[in-house]
């Protein structure tokens, strides 16, 4: 919270003397109440009063800043049937008349609402807007959440590593808890507070049995205790096996009894060590994980049998779909893209009521650019939450800027068809938020970024990504480059010499990142493994799916993967409409195109130019706007910090230095394999 610039605080200067406390005391409202406190103290440069006893006070003064529930206000206030519609998490923020005097109210149904609104206040101070006429006096605001559950999945190890985390080891001192807390917790809190994100899954989904042990439930409660007055409900990711492993059954199996009543009564001890648990997040027979189908039974048996033993405290269980086992279950036409629609499609509506499956953006796996996964709006009867990647596994680590807002709006708002071809649009925001029944709410899901660095994120620009996810996670609809340059005001500067060039360089980052990787739908040519750099050669490793030559599938012939008829099929998997468009080269967007299709190398595109042709001027468009985004940064650099300039500019040069090895890798790779030459005019060397 850095000093706003004079003219703002001017604005302010008759309102926020005192902050003034309607809604009962409660852990929620005391943390609002310092928020607000922390806030204006930084903004303004001083403290406001936080009067005792205002509940029963007659007068208030003159604009103060009033936090109080709708049933802490008057039944005559006039917001009351707009905070009524707003819902349980909802807030209202406006400048009203109460008990005489003219304030700045906070308002919302219940104590997280009051919380969110304070943030949402000082956001809207530290950006400059929500007024009209942008009077930071007089700023209006409500909203509530589209979806009920918005969670960050940590894929953080009971060792402190982090599974394809680039920002230090886990947050989660497990070794201190739950004796030691880090203060870094509250602070965690607080910033998943300021997006509204209201959960987080502790551990990672390649889970350990011990963390149902009784000393982790004893740590999972600790920090659940710091995590609650911010609204955020703790989760766990469980290990299929966990009663088999610890030695208390002789089975698995989801159908036996002793298994039933061993999950049973571990909610019940979960339950009784932290009392509004959110539930299970579980990887089931994917990646040599075990699972029910190791018992010959389906992931609904599975997923349902945990539910049963949750059902009873409130709990979830949120069931992925992400299945890569061509040992249990292989793929019809042997595309990893087609298994999970395969495995779940048919087992809809066979879900228990507090089951949700969760669904990662894409069929393949959070590369730079993939279709939306064909299982959005497939599955009307069961609901589904979205997992996005915010941690870099595809993207260049923590050290390459890529702004991944424009990669969560895509998928979010594309449109399923999946009512039919004479329905409204269902796009994938309206599936997570029950698509045209509003009993099947789902929720969104982020593969945390965070780590201990120092900034969070690994890098400075890192933390856009966390930030853009919070807030689509609240409104799947909001506008990427308007979060980008929200989160550009807060964290550089407002100064607008700042805000537009960082904003604008954050827009075009994603779409370098997919030209000097993977253009035109190419995907997984990166190193095995890693997954840093190109490696379009590797054909040996011992699964086929594992080598990029089964996804890019380049010879004399042609590039891509065809997913048509004539290939996997896996096309059909989409609703009709979408389908007919993805089956034919012809009216597949270029940027899918190689996804869908192999075609050859003098395939005619759009532009007019041969496919090969197309494919190395996206390389090199990759390339450029790498170097763009250095040059863009050196004339945003003298306005900010130096530590933070410097850091980016260092990073910026090593992905410009990526960004060249990827293209001249990936162009001499598809040369070697074609036979064809450079076009004459291309910047890549020959
Ligand atoms: O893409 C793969 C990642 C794994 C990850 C897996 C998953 C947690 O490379 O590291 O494991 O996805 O999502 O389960």
């Amino acid at each position: 919270y850095r000093p706003l610039p004079a003219t703002a605080r001017a604005q302010l200067q008759d309102s926020a003397a005192a902050i003034v406390t309607l809604a009962p005391d409660s852990p929620t409202v005391r943390a609002a109440r310092a928020e607000l406190q922390r806030g204006l103290a930084g903004l303004l440069g001083r403290t406001p009063a936080t009067p005792a006893a205002a509940i029963a006070a007659t007068r208030l003064a003159a604009g103060s800043v009033v936090l109080a529930r709708a049933a802490d206000l008057p039944p005559s206030f006039a917001g009351q049937a707009r905070l009524r519609a707003l819902g349980p998490e909802g807030y209202l923020v406006q400048r009203t008349r109460l008990r005489d005097a003219d304030v700045i109210l906070i308002a919302a149904n219940a104590d997280t609402g009051l919380l969110y609104g304070s943030f949402a206040w000082l956001r809207a101070l530290q950006t400059g807007t929500g007024a009209a006429d942008r009077d930071l006096a007089r700023i209006e605001l409500a909203s509530s959440p589209a979806l009920p559950r918005r969670i960050l999945d940590h894929w953080d190890n009971l060792d402190r590593t982090v599974e394809r985390g680039y920002a230090g080891e886990s947050i989660w001192n497990w070794w201190e808890l739950p004796d030691v807390i880090d203060p870094r917790t509250t602070d965690y809190a607080r910033a998943n507070a300021s997006l509204g994100i209201n959960g987080a899954v502790l551990n990672n989904v390649n889970a350990k049995a011990a963390v149902l042990s009784a000393p982790f439930i004893a740590k999972a409660a600790a920090v659940a205790g710091v995590l609650r007055p911010y609204g955020m409900r703790v989760y766990l990711s469980v290990r299929w096996s966990t009663p088999l492993e610890l030695g208390a059954t002789k089975t698995a199996d989801p159908l036996d009894p002793a298994v039933a009543a061993w999950w049973r009564a571990k909610a019940d001890e979960l339950y009784a060590a932290i009392p509004d648990f959110g539930g299970f997040l579980v990887k089931a027979n994917s990646e040599g994980q075990p699972g029910p189908q190791d018992y010959g039974r389906n992931h609904a048996e599975g997923a349902n049998m945990l539910a049963r033993a949750l059902a009873p405290h409130g709990g979830i269980v949120m069931w992925r779909a992400f299945v890569y086992n061509p040992a249990s279950h292989p793929s019809q036409n042997n595309d990893r893209a087609a298994q999970a629609y395969e495995q779940f499609k048919p087992l809809d509506g066979s879900f228990d009521a507090n089951v949700i499956v969760q669904v990662k953006n894409g069929p393949i796996d959070f590369q730079p650019r993939e279709p939306v996964h064909p299982l959005f709006g497939a599955m009307p009867a069961t609901p589904l939450m979205m997992e996005f990647q915010i941690t870099k596994e595809y993207l260049g680590f923590a050290t390459h800027l890529a702004y991944l807002g424009p990669l969560f709006e895509e998928a979010l708002r594309f449109d399923t068809r999946a009512g039919g071809a004479a329905a409204p649009a269902l796009t994938v925001a309206q599936v997570l938020e029950g698509g045209h029944d509003v009993a099947k709410v789902g929720g969104i899901a982020g593969v945390a970024n965070i780590g201990s660095s120092r900034n969070w994120s690994g890098s400075d620009f890192d933390q856009a990504n966390w930030y853009a996810f919070g807030r689509l996670a609240w409104d799947p609809l909001g506008d990427s480059r308007a979060i980008a340059r929200e989160w550009a005001a807060q964290t550089w500067s407002t100064d607008a010499r700042v805000t537009e060039p960082v904003t604008a360089l954050m827009m075009r980052s994603r779409e370098a990142v997919v030209d000097y990787m993977t253009p035109l739908g190419l995907h997984h040519i990166m190193g095995t493994g890693h997954h840093h750099g190109p490696a379009p050669w590797i054909d040996d490793l011992e699964r086929p799916d594992w080598n990029p030559v089964y996804y890019h599938r380049a010879g004399r012939d042609g590039i891509g993967f065809e997913r048509g008829a004539a290939g996997s099929k896996a096309v059909f998997q989409y609703a009709p409409e979408v389908a007919r468009r993805f089956a034919d080269p012809a009216t597949t967007p270029s940027e899918l195109l190689l996804w869908f299709h192999h075609l050859p190398w003098d395939y005619r595109m759009p532009s007019g130019r041969t496919l090969w042709q197309e494919l190395v001027a996206h390389y090199d468009r990759g390339v450029a706007e790498a170097a763009a985004l250095q040059a863009g940064w050196e004339r945003v650099r003298p306005l900010v910090d130096a530590r933070r300039g410097g850091d980016v500019a260092q990073r910026l040069a090593r992905q410009h230095a990526d960004a060249v090895w990827w293209r001249d890798a990936c162009l001499a790779y598809f040369q070697h394999v074609s036979g064809l030459a450079l076009p004459p005019g291309t910047r890549a060397p020959a």
